[in-house]
């Protein structure tokens, strides 16, 4: 009898053998700085292929639940957590996952690195990166719009690296009636002397197990009266558990009953009444909520990189284990094709990403140029999009490349499918992305920002084909811009995805262009460039009125 066991795939120190992660760090890194980042970044790679998936794997194992009761009946509404869960909390603390971001030893870089280390963290964090995104949304919202007494109070907290004294925080935004339509909310707030309090119900409630929340609430005056819309909205800062550490006034309903991130307690909470402090001005809640939600979109793209990397190098691996039909299935031409293109997606989406970290770091600290913040303002969600829906589409094609075995739960393989889905959805969904994407153009004459940072990346480039070619597209995409005031409302609208996934098409062409050439003795990062921009990427359909109302009728 044939007794024929398949190797199942590998892989090593995530640092190591991440060729285009070092490469581009290398060259993006100031050379004084980069010797120390490099050995932190090589021994947090082993750590991430070691210790971290043992505990990602047992905090999948061990999802959390809620002990609504104890044994004589107290209401205690604890989230039980297993002890992997709390290891990477306190592991997230220890390596400064958050903290690094805010110690800027590294000036405008220290964003770029700690997001490479985020990078390398999320895919062994069982989605611990969600509160920690949420954290630093909330340390950078503090700092921008927090009083003394609120930054006295959590900044040093948000962003330490004792795991003791660190706090996570959460975004308490999402309700029943407001989704991404967050105007639609109906928590309430009032005022009773000096204090405010909330009372409402949160819908989705991720790192419920913080110590703190940002969310939203509508100011009611004593006459009752109350302004509708996100216009009425202000933000408020809560804290989520009183002085014997229990729910400190609100109710825990439920957990959530997800798809994926199973290790990660997703609660529906009951405010009565909770304390509340005031942050920002009155009925700016969404504005001043949007310095928050822009970090966490940035980590949404990330993480999302991370997940991607790991995934496909377990494909890679596997394609030289795995024989069919006589030979590896790296060798079968078909199979080496599907992956190469997922890796130049994948590169492109890296460059994306780290190149919105970077500028985040830049902004923060003062050193961006005069374009930074509307540069940064329109890529955070185009990167957010972007990423999180080519990833899904790669997820799929990934699963695939494992056949049966990549169905199977023990493999570890559909874990990856069900956990990456979330990341088109939460912070913004693709379709809502986009319409802030034209927003962002709107508001904060993003469009020509992004134009000339192309043009002007694209002019230091030597003259090959495919560099004329992207040049081509960018002038297809200022054509189309000068189009614009000549469309009605709706036909903007219709095209905002397609304006958006044009647009990172021709950010990502630009940014592999430059690393190309930057690394001259680097062929893949060529063949990968070259790969990207033979193809279309201005992508943008304009429906006549009658095409739009066809394409409605189509399904109502
Ligand atoms: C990982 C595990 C996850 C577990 C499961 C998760 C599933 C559930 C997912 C979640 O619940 S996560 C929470 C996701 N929710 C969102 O991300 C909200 C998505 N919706 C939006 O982003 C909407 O675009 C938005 C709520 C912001 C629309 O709000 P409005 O108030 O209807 O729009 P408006 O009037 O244009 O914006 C109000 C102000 O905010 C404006 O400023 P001004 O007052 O000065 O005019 C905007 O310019 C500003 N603003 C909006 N978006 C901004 C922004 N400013 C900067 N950056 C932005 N991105």
């Amino acid at each position: 009898m044939n007794e024929f066991i398949q190797t199942g795939p590998a892989f090593s120190n995530t640092f190591e053998s991440d060729h285009l992660l070092r490469s581009y760090l290398e060259r993006v890194m100031p050379a004084e700085h980069w010797p120390a980042i490099r050995a932190d970044l090589a021994r947090f790679g082993e750590r991430a292929a070691t210790e971290l998936v043992s505990l990602a794997e047992e905090a999948e194992a061990n999802p959390p639940y809620l002990r609504k009761f104890d044994a004589w009946g107290n209401q205690v509404d604890e989230v039980v957590t297993s002890h992997a869960w709390k290891a990477l909390d306190r592991i997230s603390a220890e390596e400064g996952i958050v903290a690094t971001g805010y110690e800027r030893q590294y000036g405008p870089w220290s964003r770029l690195y700690q997001f490479a280390k985020l990078y390398l963290f999320h895919p062994g964090s069982a989605y611990y990166t969600c509160p920690l995104a949420m954290t630093d949304g909330a340390a950078r919202l503090i700092e921008t719009y927090g009083d003394d007494e609120l930054k006295r109070r959590t900044l040093d907290r948000l962003t330490s690296r004792d795991p003791e004294y660190f706090w996570t925080s959460g975004q308490w935004m999402t309700e029943r009636t407001g989704g991404s339509d967050v105007g639609g909310s109906e928590t309430v707030a009032r005022k009773k002397g000096n204090q405010w309090h909330l009372e409402g119900i949160k819908w989705f409630t991720s790192a419920v197990t913080s110590q703190i929340a940002m969310t939203l609430g509508r100011i009611e005056d004593e006459t009752g009266n109350k302004v509708e819309g996100s216009r009425g909205l202000s933000l408020f800062y809560v804290e989520l558990t009183d002085d014997q550490g229990r729910p400190n006034n609100f109710e825990i309903l439920r957990l959530k009953d997800k798809l994926g991130t199973r290790a990660l307690p997703t609660a529906e909470v009951r405010l009565r009444n909770i304390p509340a402090v005031l942050v920002g001005n009155e009925g700016e809640g969404v504005k001043t909520i949007a310095t928050l939600f822009n970090v966490t979109r940035i980590y949404n793209a990330c993480t999302t990189m991370g997940a991607w990397r790991r995934l496909l190098d377990l494909s890679i691996d596997y394609a030289s284990k795995r024989v069919a039909f006589k030979k590896p299935l790296k060798d079968h031409p078909l199979h080496y094709r599907t992956l190469s293109e997922i890796e130049v997606e994948f590169q492109g989406c890296f460059h994306l990403m780290m190149y919105v970290a970077l500028l985040l770091g830049r902004e923060e600290t003062g050193e961006g140029n005069a374009n930074n913040s509307a540069l940064l303002r329109v890529l955070t969600p185009i990167a957010k999009l972007y990423c999180a829906k080519k990833n899904m589409r790669a997820t799929s094609e990934l699963v695939e490349s494992f056949g049966g075995a990549g169905y199977l739960e023990d493999t570890g393989i559909p874990v990856w499918l069900r956990d990456n889905q979330v990341l088109t959805i939460w912070e913004g969904t693709t379709n809502v992305l986009s319409l802030d994407v034209l927003r962002a153009i709107g508001k904060d004459n993003a469009m020509p920002v992004f134009i000339e940072d192309v043009r002007k990346r694209l002019s230091a480039l030597q003259g090959p084909a495919e560099v004329r070619h992207v040049q081509d597209e960018v002038g297809r995409l200022e054509q189309f811009v000068g189009e614009l005031p000549g469309l009605d409302a709706e036909a903007v609208e219709y095209v905002a995805a397609d304006l958006a996934f044009s647009m990172g098409n021709i950010m990502c062409a630009s940014l592999m262009l430059e690393h190309a050439d930057a690394v001259v003795h680097d062929k893949k990062a060529r063949v990968a460039a070259v790969r990207f921009c033979s193809r279309p990427l201005f992508e943008v359909r304009i429906d006549s009125e009658e095409e739009r109302a066809a394409a409605r009728a189509l399904l109502f």
